[in-house]
C-alpha cells in the first residue's frame, strides 16, 4: 500500500534510538527533548489509526507540563476531549518502542486487531507549549499524520486544555463550542461576565488577582485573554515567559510542594494569588497572612469551594430532584486525571481535583437537562430563577473535558465573587493537616506496587510495614509512598499534627523507600 511506503520512508527522518524503551504512563510520554523525536512521529501515525478508527478527529498535545524545560512529552486526546483509553495507551506503548524494522508491522498489527478499514479519512489537531524542542517535536507529529494520509490542524502554541477543548467542540460539530481560541475565549468569558454580575459593587481591589504563569503557556493565553474580561477581573501576570524559565521556582507544582510563593510575585497581606503548571492544566491559590504565613489553597480546597456552592444552589431544588437528595459523596482513585475523569463520570455531578491542582467538575447529561428545564419553568420564583441562572453560566465557565487552570480560575473568581468570600475565609472552610511531600531517586521505580487507590504499597516486601510503624510514632499521622508517572522519583506523602512531626515522618519515610526499594544517589537528609 502506497500509505505504508511513504511511512517507511519518513519514519527514517525519524529513527527511534536502538534499545530505548519508553513507556505511555500518567499523562502520555515523558522524558528528556532528545529522545522523543521518532515517538512524536510514531504518536502521528496512532492518532491517525484512532481517527480512523472513531470517525472522529483526534487531539495531540506536545508539552511536559510540570516537569523541567529540557523535557518533552506528548499526550492523545480522545472525540470528547477525554484522555486515550488504557487499550490505545498499550498500542502507544507498542507502537512507541518497535525498532526502526519493524514499525510496520506493529503498525500492521494494531490496525488488524482494532479492524481500521484505511480508507476512511482521518483528522488530527496538533497543539504544542512554550517549550525550545516543541516546535520540532510537532512538526514529527504532523509528519506522521500526513504520512498516512490523514489531515492536519495545527493549532500551534496553546494550553493543553484548550486543545481538548477544540477536539470536543469538533467532534459536536460546535454544540460544545466553537473550536476557535477566540471561541474558547468567548464562551468562557461570556459566562464569567454573567456571573459576576450577581456580585454587586465589587472594588477594584477585590477583582485583582496575581497570576504567576509559570513562565509557560498560560501566561501568554491569559494575555490573550483579558480583554475578553472587560476589567471585571484585574490580572497582575508574574512569571509571563520575558525573562524566567519555566517552570524554574515558579509554577503552580513548586509552590504546591515548596509551600512557597514563587519567585517574582510581590504578594501584599491577604491579597489573592494562584499559579498554573507549565500547560495551564493545573491551578492553585495562595495568599500571606498579617505575620507573614504563607497558606495554600490547593485542590482539596479548590474542590471544597466549588462543591459547597454548588450544593447551596441545588439545595433550593431539593424538593424536584432525587439525585439531590444523596448531595456529597467523597470517592478515592489513583493518581491521574483519567482515573478521576472516569469515576466522576459516575456521577450526575462530579467535582474532582487532586491535590496538586489538577480538576474539573462533570456534569451528566441528565443533569444538564433537568438544569436546563427548569430554566424554562413557569412556576419558579426569583431565587430559584437566579440559582438556575448561576448553575447554567457555571456549567458554561467550566471546562469539562479536562482540567484547565485558565476556566478553574474563573470559575473560583467568580464563586468568591458572588459569596462576598476573600481568601481567608475560603481557607477557613477547613483546616489542613501540616504536610510535606518528597522525592526519593531509586534504580527502578517500577519495584514500589501499590493498591488501595495507592494508599498501601504491596511491594517491595516489609515497605508498607515499615511505614505502618513509622506512622504510629506520631500524632493524627498518615503517609504514602508511589511511583510516579510522570517523573523518574517515587513520591512521599506525609501528614501529622504539627509541621515538625510531618516533615520528621516524611524524612523517616523516604529513607525506608531509599533502603528498601533501591535508593540511588545520597541518603535523604532531614528536613
Ligand atoms: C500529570 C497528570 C496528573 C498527575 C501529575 C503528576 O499532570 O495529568 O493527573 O497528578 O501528572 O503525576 P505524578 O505525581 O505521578 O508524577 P501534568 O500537569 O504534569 O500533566
Amino acid at each position: 500500500m502506497a500509505q505504508f511506503k511513504e511511512v517507511s520512508q519518513k519514519s527514517k527522518l525519524h529513527p527511534k534510538p536502538e534499545g530505548l524503551t519508553l513507556q505511555y504512563g500518567t499523562a502520555g510520554f515523558r522524558t528528556h527533548a532528545k529522545h522523543l523525536d521518532h515517538i512524536m512521529f510514531r504518536m502521528g501515525l496512532l492518532a491517525t489509526l484512532r481517527s480512523k478508527k472513531t470517525k472522529s478527529t483526534i487531539g495531540v498535545m506536545v508539552t511536559a507540563s510540570h516537569n523541567p524545560e529540557e523535557d518533552n512529552g506528548v499526550k492523545l486526546i480522545d472525540p470528547m476531549g477525554e484522555m486515550v483509553t488504557a487499550l490505545w495507551e498499550g498500542y502507544a506503548t507498542q507502537l512507541a518502542n518497535a525498532e526502526q524494522d519493524s514499525l510496520l508491522k506493529e503498525l500492521k498489527d494494531i490496525i488488524e486487531k482494532e479492524d481500521i478499514n484505511m480508507s476512511e479519512p482521518a483528522s488530527v489537531y496538533v497543539g504544542k507549549d512554550t517549550r525550545p524542542s516543541s516546535a520540532s517535536l510537532s512538526q514529527a507529529v504532523l509528519d506522521g499524520v500526513s504520512s498516512l494520509g490523514g489531515k492536519t490542524h495545527d493549532y500551534g502554541l496553546v494550553t493543553t486544555p484548550q486543545l481538548h477543548y477544540m477536539v470536543c467542540c469538533c467532534n459536536t460539530h460546535g454544540c460544545y463550542g466553537s473550536p476557535t481560541i477566540e471561541g474558547y475565549y468567548q464562551k468562557l468569558s461570556q459566562a464569567f461576565l454573567q456571573l459576576t454580575q450577581n456580585a454587586l459593587n465589587r472594588t477594584d481591589d477585590q477583582k485583582r488577582l496575581l497570576v504567576d504563569g509559570a513562565n509557560g503557556i498560560g501566561a501568554l493565553k491569559m494575555r490573550e485573554m483579558e480583554p475578553f474580561l472587560r476589567s471585571e477581573m484585574q490580572v497582575v501576570l508574574s512569571n509571563d515567559g520575558s525573562s524566567g524559565k519555566l517552570n524554574h521556582m515558579c509554577g503552580a507544582d513548586y509552590v504546591k510542594v515548596q509551600q512557597n510563593a514563587p519567585q517574582g510575585m510581590n504578594m501584599g497581606v491577604g491579597e489573592r494569588c494562584c499559579s498554573f503548571d507549565g500547560d495551564a492544566d493545573r491551578i492553585v491559590y495562595y495568599y500571606t497572612d498579617s505575620k507573614g504565613c504563607f497558606h495554600l489553597l490547593d485542590g482539596d480546597k479548590i474542590a471544597t469551594l466549588i462543591s459547597t456552592y454548588l450544593k447551596e444552589l441545588l439545595l433550593l431544588f431539593r424538593h424536584m430532584f432525587q439525585f439531590m437528595l444523596k448531595l456529597v459523596t467523597v470517592c478515592c482513585t489513583k493518581t491521574g486525571v483519567k482515573h478521576l475523569h472516569h469515576a466522576a463520570q459516575e456521577y450526575d455531578i462530579g467535582v474532582y481535583f487532586e491535590a496538586n491542582g489538577h480538576g474539573t467538575v462533570l456534569f451528566s447529561k441528565a443533569a444538564q437537562k433537568q438544569i436546563q428545564d427548569l430554566v424554562k419553568d413557569p412556576n419558579s420564583n426569583d431565587e430559584r430563577k437566579r440559582a438556575v441562572k448561576l448553575l447554567e453560566s457555571t456549567i458554561n465557565l467550566i471546562n469539562q473535558t479536562v482540567g484547565d487552570a485558565i476556566s478553574d480560575m474563573l470559575v473560583i473568581e467568580a464563586v468568591l465573587a458572588i459569596r462576598g468570600m476573600s481568601a481567608q475565609d475560603w481557607d477557613a472552610i477547613y483546616t489542613d493537616l501540616p504536610n510535606r511531600q518528597l522525592k526519593v531517586t531509586v534504580s527502578d521505580r517500577r519495584v514500589i506496587d501499590t493498591t488501595d487507590a495507592e494508599r498501601r504499597a504491596v511491594s517491595p516486601e516489609g515497605l508498607q510495614d515499615t511505614i505502618d510503624s513509622l506512622v504510629k510514632k506520631y500524632k493524627s499521622a498518615r503517609s504514602f509512598v508511589r511511583p510516579s508517572g510522570t517523573e523518574d522519583v517515587v513520591r512521599v506523602y506525609a501528614e501529622a499534627d504539627t509541621q515538625e512531626s510531618a516533615d520528621s515522618l516524611a524524612h523517616e519515610v523516604s529513607l525506608a523507600v531509599y533502603r528498601l526499594a533501591g535508593g540511588i544517589g545520597d541518603e535523604p537528609k532531614p528536613l
